[in-house]
């Protein structure tokens, strides 16, 4: 079977990780000083957010030079010294591949906007319509318009995202060469592997009009498009020679689509970061939160395991706000967070643990939107701004769904800065809660978050019916969710109670593990208990 399918996949956000040298800012000599952290953890790739040059409006999803490390994370030798590190503890490199859009700071854009050959057309660059207005109505992910006037070109330029990360033209062959480069380049260094950014939006089929959407017009005319395939296939074969992996992040995917992304056969992406069961707490955008449902999570949750035979398994990632607070309770801080833990590492697929999740970190603790950083969601104010909307409004939604309440620095002990920097202040705010939540404290405690995760990472490894098993679900209500693995002589089921008030469940079976001290199972659950059970004579 492929390593990809038994591993336990860890995404590292390098800015707030570990810091080496005492800038405020995380770096690969911190990561690497940290790798025995991840080795604990049995993880068997690591997934790097961007570490190439940028000038980071977007935080290093806005590439300046793709063949090169940003001076503030360390120096090509540095990754060549992690790539080696990593893998004498068995673990693989991914590297973070951005390539629907460049920084306006790249040297292809820098040279596009001149007009300079063979850059001309790397970008899709537009002039107004004829009455003056913006060359078409689509609008933005992060809340704006798309298109950003060029003084030197003298055209209009496009940008699904910030203004300052220009997309890229497919429709120039050279454009598919440049990226190919890339990968060959990273791939001779020993990476493992990519995981592929906005990676079902690459191909535009015309720069026309959208039908009027709530959010993203314009979007059936990049979402998921044939010529996006035919680029994923000529990558692949690229990839191949390494026996590279690709895990696709796939904007708005059904689970057909997921599939003619990922399937088998299909030589495209090996697996793909939907993002369903992560909206089943909005309304139409993800800055109109309501209530947590389970039953609806649970629901979306059982479509994709059913409808796709491998996918990627997340609850957390640097875009999202925490899952604790989220899909948990903060209440029941320990309870529940070893419950998702219990849900991520118990589906069946690639689990992915995002940095600070294996010990419960939650949303960030700031008091304005001064302190925050995040791209989109001081976009997402001067929106709101623009309409009105008042400034305590703002702040909720902002510190509800701001993408920085994933961002703040790791919590490695109750020392200064929680051990992640020797600087006065980091670049961006510790949250508070780090004097007790933070990984020294836990490694202590047998009863903590993070070692309710080494040990499920250690039962996952044992037991391969929960690696390779399928998947059935038995119950899901309005607080409880159960489903059993199966493979071959051996059953698993695991059952949920997502409340504040115990439960009961149809299924028995022999305890294996429970995030409460109990002895037996007689069907009942504890608020936010999570339990597997052995099944017995099935
Ligand atoms: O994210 C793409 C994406 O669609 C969202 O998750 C996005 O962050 C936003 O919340 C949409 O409302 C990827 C990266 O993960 C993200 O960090 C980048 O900002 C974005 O692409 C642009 O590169
Ligand atoms: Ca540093």
């Amino acid at each position: 079977m492929e390593w990809w399918k038994d591993a336990i996949i860890y995404q590292i956000y390098p800015r707030s990780f570990q810091d080496s040298n005492g800038d405020g800012i995380g770096d690969i000599p911190g990561i690497i000083s940290r790798l025995d952290h991840l080795q604990e953890l049995e993880v068997g790739a690591i997934w790097l957010s961007p570490v190439y040059p940028s000038p980071n409006g977007d935080n290093g999803y806005d590439i300046s030079d793709y063949k090169n490390i940003n001076p503030e994370y360390g120096t090509l030798e540095d990754m060549d010294r992690l790539i080696l590190e990593a893998k004498r503890r068995g673990i693989r490199i991914l590297m973070d591949l951005v390539i629907n859009h460049t920084s306006t700071k790249h040297e292809w854009f820098e040279k596009s906007r001149r007009r300079i050959e063979p850059y001309t057309d790397y970008y899709y660059w537009a002039s107004a319509k004829p009455d003056g207005s913006l060359p078409n109505n689509w609008t933005g992910f992060f809340g704006e318009d798309c298109w950003q006037w060029d003084d030197v070109r003298g055209e209009y330029y496009l940008h699904l995202f910030a203004k300052t990360q220009a997309d890229l033209n497919y429709h120039c062959p050279k454009v598919l060469d440049e990226v190919k480069d890339v990968l060959r380049f990273w791939l001779d260094r020993g990476v493992a592997g990519f995981r592929c950014d906005v990676i079902n939006l690459l191909w535009k089929d015309s720069l026309e009009d959208g039908e009027n959407r709530l959010a993203l017009t314009g979007l059936e005319h990049y979402l998921s498009l044939p010529e996006t395939h035919d680029i994923l296939r000529q990558l692949r074969r690229v990839l191949d020679g390494y026996k590279a992996f690709t895990v696709g992040e796939t904007v708005f995917v059904t689970p057909e689509m997921a599939r003619d992304l990922c399937g088998e056969g299909r030589q495209e992406l090996n697996m793909v970061f939907s993002f369903e069961h992560m909206e089943c707490d909005q309304h139409f955008v993800k800055w109109l939160k309501h209530d947590f449902h389970p039953k609806a999570f649970f629901k979306c949750l059982i479509k994709w395991q059913k409808e796709l035979f491998w996918n990627a398994i997340y609850l957390e990632n640097h875009d999202q706000p925490r899952s604790i607070p989220r899909f948990g309770s903060d209440g029941w801080w320990r309870e529940s967070g070893k419950l998702l833990a219990t849900l991520l590492l118990t589906l069946r697929g690639t689990p992915f643990i995002y940095q600070g999740q294996e010990i419960g970190m939650v949303d960030f603790d700031f008091d304005g939107v001064d302190q925050v950083n995040d791209v989109e969601s001081r976009s997402v104010d001067r929106f709101l701004t623009a309409y009105h909307v008042p400034e305590a409004l703002r702040w909720k939604i902002i510190a509800r769904t701001s993408r920085d309440n994933a961002r703040t620095p790791m919590q490695w002990d109750d020392g200064p800065n929680a051990g992640f920097t020797m600087a006065d202040k980091a670049w961006l705010g510790v949250n508070r809660n780090y004097h007790f939540v933070n990984l020294a404290d836990q490694e202590n405690d047998p009863d903590s978050i993070w070692n309710w995760y080494k040990n499920l990472a250690k039962l996952r490894r044992e037991r391969e019916v929960l690696r390779r098993g399928d998947f059935l679900w038995l119950e899901a209500t309005h607080r409880v969710f159960v489903y059993r693995r199966r493979w071959g002589a051996e059953s698993v089921t695991v059952a949920l109670n997502f409340s504040d008030r115990p439960a009961r469940v149809g299924s028995r079976g022999t305890l294996l593990r429970s995030n409460y001290h109990r002895d037996g199972f007689d069907g009942r659950l504890l608020p936010w208990e999570a339990v597997i059970l052995e099944d017995n004579g099935i």
